[in-house]
């Protein structure tokens, strides 16, 4: 985050401290933190309160996830006994969210008691909950009580007259009563606002997500980025439309189309209103578990901890083995940090990135831990960097239904790399474990150049030093 300040008085710094303490080990937060914290999400919401064109509520709540298969539901008790059991097995697990699949304060007794129990059997876990904030203002007191210190509210549009959130909301269910189109969409606004600057006030962290929805609210986001801003809101997430009509959305079977990469990077160039943009999202399921990269949801069945005892739980969760895999977590990051240099810039322009104004994409394959340690063959997502010689600057991740081996030997000619040339179509350069001759020479097709050399190196630095070598060798660089 960047800071204008010139001289800093102790209560600033304190507050610096404590916001930092905050984000450290959350994986959505800290951009840096991603590639070593993971999340757990509990599908203890099934109901929600409004209705979004984008939810099909066979899916999951397409505010923190992806439409995908229906999460099974779990009970307070059973969320709780899966995270003892997932954050025993996954030491990095850092963060407990409610996402969904509907929403978390349209089911408060689920959600707070699901909290609740946490601060008493995993009390080193941090508390995290999403919502369309209709509600915030009727439960800021045990969001308090139960330091929830991170809450995300969806806003979609701040146009106060209702006619963009009535495309987007067919209604709202507030006081016992429907409230369809504009009316739905202004009540909805007027909550969220002051859900959001009751949050604030608390010194709760607040991040908004918007979904980017084609059509419909690409030109108001940059509004909404400056009304995030107006309020204190510590960072803003566009997340794009994804639609098909298989989800069976309003906006799939209407043929309003997903938001691509290119559509997302404008859009969050319009919004990059000197607010903190989030650029990692993995937009993950109700029940998603595991660094945000990695979907491991599917090898935690209901059967393997619901008949287990919170005492063996708590004994398996293993509160002084997990401080120690903590503490082993930031004396890496530490090295790290040493390793990379002070080089990334996260809210730089073009300018500051380069001294001849020109900068390039580099994609980078990583299984996490921040470095270069990923196969191409393997890698089913690309983390983006815009790089030039002075400083780089993290732009997104891009994923792929298919990696390009799915397992196969040898190079017949049959693998799927139509999708990631697509995806790295405007990249320049891919820095990468290891790459065949077959997809190497595929990628050169597209002016994109590979190069294994920087393997299992730190990948911010390995970003700069690859471009430096590539593209900037004439000025000396
Ligand atoms: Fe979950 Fe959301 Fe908390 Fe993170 S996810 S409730 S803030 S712990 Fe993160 Fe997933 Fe994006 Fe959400 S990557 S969808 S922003
Ligand atoms: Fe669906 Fe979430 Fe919107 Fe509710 S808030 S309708 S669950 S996307």
């Amino acid at each position: 985050m960047s800071c204008s300040c010139t001289s800093t008085t102790s209560t600033q710094s304190e507050l610096h401290a404590s916001i930092l303490q905050k984000i450290n080990n959350h994986p959505c937060y800290s951009q840096d933190a991603h590639q070593h914290y993971a999340r757990i999400h509990v599908a203890v919401a099934p109901a929600c309160n409004i209705q979004c064109n984008y939810c099909n509520r066979k899916y999951d709540c397409s505010n923190e996830s992806r439409p995908g298969v229906t999460s099974y539901k779990l009970s307070p008790e059973e969320a709780v006994k899966k995270v003892l059991h997932v954050g025993g097995l996954i030491q990095q697990l850092s963060v407990v969210g409610i996402a969904g699949p509907g929403d978390g304060l349209a089911n408060p007794k689920q959600t707070f008691k699901t909290f609740a129990l946490l601060k008493k059997y995993a009390p080193d876990i941090k508390l995290c909950l999403s919502t369309n904030g209709l509600m915030i203002h009727k439960h800021i007191d045990e969001i308090a009580k139960y330091n929830i210190e991170h809450v995300t509210v969806t806003l979609n549009t701040v146009d106060e007259t209702g006619e963009i959130g009535s495309k987007i909301y067919p209604w709202v269910f507030y006081n016992h009563k429907k409230h369809r189109g504009v009316e739905g969409a202004k009540l909805l606004l007027e909550k969220q606002l002051e859900g959001i600057r009751m949050l604030v006030e608390r010194g709760i962290l607040v991040k908004v997500n918007a979904v980017l929805i084609p059509g419909i609210n690409e030109d108001e986001l940059p509004r909404v980025a400056r009304k995030v801003k107006e309020l204190g809101v510590f960072v803003f997430n566009v997340m794009p439309l994804m639609s098909k009509p298989e989800y069976g959305t309003v906006f799939g079977l209407a043929g309003v189309p997903s938001a691509g990469h290119k559509m997302l990077m404008r859009a969050q160039e319009a919004c990059d209103v000197n607010v903190k943009m989030m650029r990692h999202c993995r937009q993950c399921r109700a029940d998603a578990v595991g660094l945000l990269g990695e979907d491991r949801s599917d090898e935690f069945f209901k059967e393997s901890f619901e008949h287990k005892s919170f005492e063996e739980l708590s004994e398996h969760y293993n509160l002084n083995q997990r401080v120690k895999t903590h503490d082993a977590i930031e004396t890496w990051r530490r090295a790290l940090r040493a390793a990379n240099g002070k080089i990334m810039q996260e809210e730089a322009n073009k300018n500051e990135l380069s001294t001849t104004g020109k900068t390039h994409l580099v994609a980078v394959t990583t299984r996490g831990n921040g470095l270069i340690n990923d196969h191409f063959g393997s890698a089913k997502e690309f983390l983006i960097y815009e790089a030039g010689d002075k400083g780089i600057k993290f732009i997104m991740h891009r994923k792929v239904e298919k990696s390009y081996c799915m397992g196969k030997e040898g190079c017949d000619g049959s693998y799927p790399i139509d999708e990631i040339k697509t995806a790295l179509s405007d990249c320049e350069l891919l820095l990468t474990q290891k790459i065949g001759e077959c997809p190497q020479k595929e990628l050169e097709s597209i002016q994109l150049t590979c190069d294994e050399g920087f393997a299992d190196e730190p990948i911010e630095i390995s970003v700069l030093k690859g471009v430096r070598k590539h593209f900037f060798t004439s000025i000396g660089a």
